[in-house]
């Protein structure tokens, strides 16, 4: 069964904890005491595309305090699930800043990680301040997809991790054919220049 790690990046309170709970163990956890902690994880087992992935899932405290642990959070996943809420303007604004850590740490790998920009309290539509169109054209920018969920309801949030793997697994697919074009390049015989086949034929008596 392949393994694959998704890392949750976004503001305080845009529901991470609340949309892995859900994806886990099919709860939501209204309004609860809820304790921030440094670095949560969990695992499930999804199935997508008749393949099970085995999967890990994490979420990071947002705190600048912890900057180099949520890049060390983009560089340990395979794809990242970006998180604000569709009631919060500012948690909209500070993805940028999250953009810019995956950003850095893509450039000191030189891998571009798949990530799904998410809409969070999608059931609190009274509420919205940022609209659809907005979500699009940032999905857009980061180069990603954009997909609306409420881990109230629990609508849409299988469908993101889902989206995610599959992104994932269609990257890492083009990553091992481009690896192998480049060492079946590197295999390649060189052409013999007519010196060499000379040299060859030339018999030691
Ligand atoms: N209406 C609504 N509220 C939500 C939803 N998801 C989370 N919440 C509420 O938003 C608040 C924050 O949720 P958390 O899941 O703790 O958010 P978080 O991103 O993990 O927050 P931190 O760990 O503090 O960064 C809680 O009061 C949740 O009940 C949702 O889909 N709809
Ligand atoms: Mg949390």
């Amino acid at each position: 069964m392949k393994s694959i790690s998704i890392v949750l990046l976004g503001c305080n309170g845009v529901g991470k904890s609340s949309i892995i709970y859900r994806l886990v163990m099919n709860r939501y956890l209204d309004d609860v005491d809820y304790n921030p902690v440094i670095e949560d994880s969990f695992r499930t087992m999804l199935d997508v595309d008749d393949e099970s992935y085995y999967v890990n899932i994490l979420e990071s405290i947002d705190d600048e305090e912890y900057q180099d642990l949520r890049e060390q959070f983009i560089f340990r996943s395979n794809g990242i699930l970006l998180v604000f809420s569709i009631t919060s303007s500012l948690s909209f604004e500070l993805l940028e800043e999250y953009f810019q850590s995956i950003s850095k740490v893509n450039k000191e790998t030189g891998i571009k990680k798949p990530i799904i920009l998410v809409g969070n309290k999608y059931d609190s539509f009274k509420e919205r301040v940022i609209t659809r169109e907005e979500g699009y054209i940032l999905a857009k920018k980061f180069g990603s997809e954009y997909i609306e969920v409420s881990a109230k309801t629990g609508c849409n949030i299988k469908k993101a991790f889902c989206v995610l793997i599959q992104y994932i697994h269609k990257f890492e697919e083009e990553m091992e054919l481009s690896l192998s074009l480049s060492s079946s390049k590197k295999e390649k015989p060189k052409k013999r220049n007519k010196n060499m086949k000379k040299k060859n034929n030339c018999k030691i008596q």
